[in-house]
């Protein structure tokens, strides 16, 4: 799959990205099986630990039920995952935006959102997550350097916890003391330019989609999402992708920071 320049545009220009039906419903069936395993694995586990090649963030309730924060590296454990991350229709896109033949695959992260778990995330950027301080990070193409995906596992709907995204225009970037034109500076580090220090939340767009629609998002997207409301369940593999040579840490995971091209 090829991006139209539109969608490129899109892309840099907006923050996000989202190409509907990219998986079929048979693909999307498989993925919920290697989702249901996990969960069922998580509910053995516990406690956050690493175990067959992933790494389990969880949490206990008071009443002593399992919340699964984040399954990190979950193509450690169940294979047909990192396929998909490899996969020409997620990878392509992903090396088009990067300019790039090669790309190191930091995440590839199982996210649940079950009816009534409570799970949230903030306001934020990726790049927190990636640009840990000195020797962490390097934005090599200048364009960030980094590429987010999120496959839908299940439909995401306004009540189940969907992707919320502020568009670059109604951000304001720290050192640049006005909302955002839209267009990122990419001339300057990041933590002087990009972290976002101030947002217009009645800007917000929520993401809704059907199982098999891909999201894709820069490291300075401004996202977040609300707990889940619904009696359905929301989760999502987000595949996280970076310029050759951008990331200086080690993710945790059998396997993490794979080189990945197109076969
Ligand atoms: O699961 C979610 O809603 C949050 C996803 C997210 O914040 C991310 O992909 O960076």
């Amino acid at each position: 799959m090829i991006l139209s320049e539109e969608q490129v545009d899109t892309f840099f220009d907006r923050g996000w990205l989202v190409v509907p039906d990219v998986f079929s419903s048979e693909e999307m069936m498989q993925g919920r099986q290697a989702f249901d395993r996990l969960r069922q694995t998580s509910f053995r586990l516990r406690t956050t630990q690493t175990h067959a090649g992933a790494y389990f963030v969880l949490d206990e309730t008071a009443h002593g039920d399992v919340i699964i924060k984040r399954i990190v590296w979950a193509g450690g454990m169940e294979p047909s995952l990192l396929d998909l991350s490899a996969d020409r229709r997620l990878l392509g896109p992903a090396l088009q935006l990067l300019g790039s033949s090669q790309c190191e695959q930091l995440l590839c992260q199982a996210h649940f959102k079950m009816p009534g778990d409570g799970v949230s995330f903030d306001w934020h950027q990726d790049i927190q997550h990636r640009d840990k301080g000195p020797g962490t990070w390097r934005d090599i193409n200048g364009r960030g350097s980094y590429v987010q995906t999120i496959v839908l596992v299940d439909e995401m709907t306004p009540e189940n916890g969907p992707l919320q995204f502020i568009p670059n225009d109604a951000v304001r970037f720290d050192g640049s003391g006005r909302i955002s034109s839209g267009h990122h500076d990419y001339s300057t580090p990041w933590s002087d330019r990009q972290a976002f220090s101030q947002i217009d939340e009645t800007r917000a767009v929520t993401v809704t989609g059907g199982a098999g629609s891909v999201i894709l998002f820069g490291p300075y997207a401004v996202h977040g999402s609300t707990a889940n409301t619904s009696r359905m369940s929301r989760r999502i593999l987000i595949n996280g992708y970076a310029f050759p040579g951008a990331n200086g840490r080690i993710y945790p995971g059998e396997g993490s920071g794979r080189r990945l091209e197109l076969a």
